[in-house]
């Protein structure tokens, strides 16, 4: 006799999913309750890598995922097909699993939203991903198996009960009749087949449940960000966090009197912007950015294909190397403080990486980033506003149209993007800052 044992948690859907399997086969099995936030020996010992329910014990040897668990059922107890017989349609079937796995992160960045834009922006991505369900997946059919149920109905079966519960946390209806209506009858349609009928959480208890979570998920994000009104280091973070609809606390610091909380966070540079979350600190900005690009991969600001990747990459190394404004051994910041021949001298040298810029990185696109901006862009967006500052206080004009046209039109774009257009200093604020600071480095050296 056989012993399959099913390790999970009331509330949890991934093992909502590995029950309706068995029990569309007809597969007996005892249940065993773990306390997730408490795990058991047995639960480390079984899954020691991810660490979690669902496992599933089969004559003592356990296997884990969700999906992994399905696939073993239907190969196991093969009664009662859970997967078309047919190769191509396997196939099919097996690619709306993965995109069920692949987009899972969307809908936690939608549960965790706070903030209208935050909300807004997590929203309109899971209704993208929804709609290419509707429309590539589920077509005219009753069910992703046809007239019954199949592995992708239960892999996506965690929505009618447990993302109905969501979407009244976060306050935010998407898959309505109106907007959705072949998805949305699917789900009435599965909440009408037995086995899930018969299983699912108590509704009640469900929202009780996701509402702990929720509110623990969100303290566990907080987000602050240690910045100043010139910086184009703190901005680029603004810009990367509002790409991402990310909410955040802003705290502006005064460069000449900081707060201990950063000298404490950044004790090595002393520097802003600093990004404290969830008590983390996390500085440097373009590690800040990379940071956020690995939490939150939606909006993404690097290319998926890995040659893509690469050469913007390239790019953003390139800017570190050449294209910055932070130390007094770079072009840009000779430029701006030399007089003279040392500055005609530098000057030349930015005209000669701008035009590289622009010949070999931008060449015919419109962004760094294609018809988008990336993170190419947003590390090179300091061009826009402060080195055109930078250029009329210096009283040399080098980013021109009639030079370096296809830049220049960067640039202009650039500045029409929204997150760039609302985040940037005042012009007039930063041409004082940059005027008296130029003055002062003058005078020092020619003291
Ligand atoms: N490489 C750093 C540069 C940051 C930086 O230079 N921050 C300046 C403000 S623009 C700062 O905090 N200066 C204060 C100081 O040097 O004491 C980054 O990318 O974050």
């Amino acid at each position: 006799m056989e012993e399959v044992k099913l390790h999970g948690f009331w509330s949890n859907p991934y093992y909502h999913k590995v029950i309706w399997a068995l029990k569309l086969k007809g597969v007996e099995y005892d249940y065993v309750e773990e306390d997730i936030f408490n795990k058991s020996e047995l639960l480390l010992k079984y899954n020691p890598v991810y660490k979690n329910i669902p496992i599933l014990v089969h004559d003592g040897k356990p296997i884990t995922e969700s999906v992994a668990i399905l696939e073993y059922i239907e190969e196991t107890w093969p009664q009662s097909p859970l997967l078309p017989t047919d190769a191509y349609h396997k196939a099919i079937a097996r690619f709306w699993i993965q995109f069920g796995v692949d987009k899972a992160c969307y809908f936690h960045s939608f549960f965790r939203a706070t903030g209208e834009e935050e909300k807004e922006k997590a929203a309109k991505e899971v209704l993208e991903i929804l709609k290419i369900l509707e429309d590539q997946g589920l077509g005219e059919k009753k069910f992703f198996g046809g007239d019954t149920i199949n592995l992708v109905d239960i892999v996506f079966g965690w929505l009618p009960h447990w993302f109905e519960t969501m979407e009244q946390l976060v306050g935010v209806k998407l898959l309505e009749a109106s907007t959705l209506p072949r998805l949305h009858a699917w789900v009435q349609n599965l909440k009408e087949v037995d086995v899930i009928k018969e299983n699912h959480p108590d509704p009640q208890k469900l929202f009780a449940d996701a509402k702990i979570m929720r509110e623990r998920l969100i303290a566990n994000q907080s987000m602050r960000l240690h910045g100043a009104w010139l910086s184009p280091f703190s901005c680029r973070v603004i810009w990367a966090l509002k790409l991402k609809g990310i909410a955040f606390e802003y705290i502006e610091e005064d460069l000449s009197n900081k707060t201990p909380l950063l000298l404490q966070y950044n004790p090595i540079h002393k520097k802003i912007p600093l990004l404290l979350h969830s008590g983390k600190p996390v500085y440097e900005s373009m590690i800040i950015i990379k940071y956020i690009e690995e939490m939150w991969p939606h909006t993404p600001l690097l290319p998926t294909d890995p040659y893509e990747r690469a050469i913007a990459r390239f790019w953003v190394k390139f800017a570190e190397d050449n294209v910055h404004f932070t130390d007094f051994a770079c072009y840009f910041y000779s430029f701006f403080q030399a007089t003279g021949e040392e500055q005609e001298k530098a000057a030349k040298e930015v005209l000669e990486i701008l035009k590289i810029l622009e010949d070999q990185g931008l060449g015919e696109k419109k962004f760094f980033g294609g018809d988008t901006i990336n993170l190419v862009d947003i590390e090179h967006g300091w061009l826009a506003h402060w080195f055109e500052t930078i250029e009329q206080v210096v009283g040399v004009k080098l980013l021109e149209a009639s030079t370096l046209p296809r830049l220049h039109a960067w640039v202009q774009n650039l500045k029409e993007v929204d997150v760039i257009k609302e985040n940037h200093p005042d012009p007039q604020k930063l041409f004082a800052y940059f005027k008296n600071l130029r003055e002062k480095l003058v005078a020092n050296r020619s003291s």
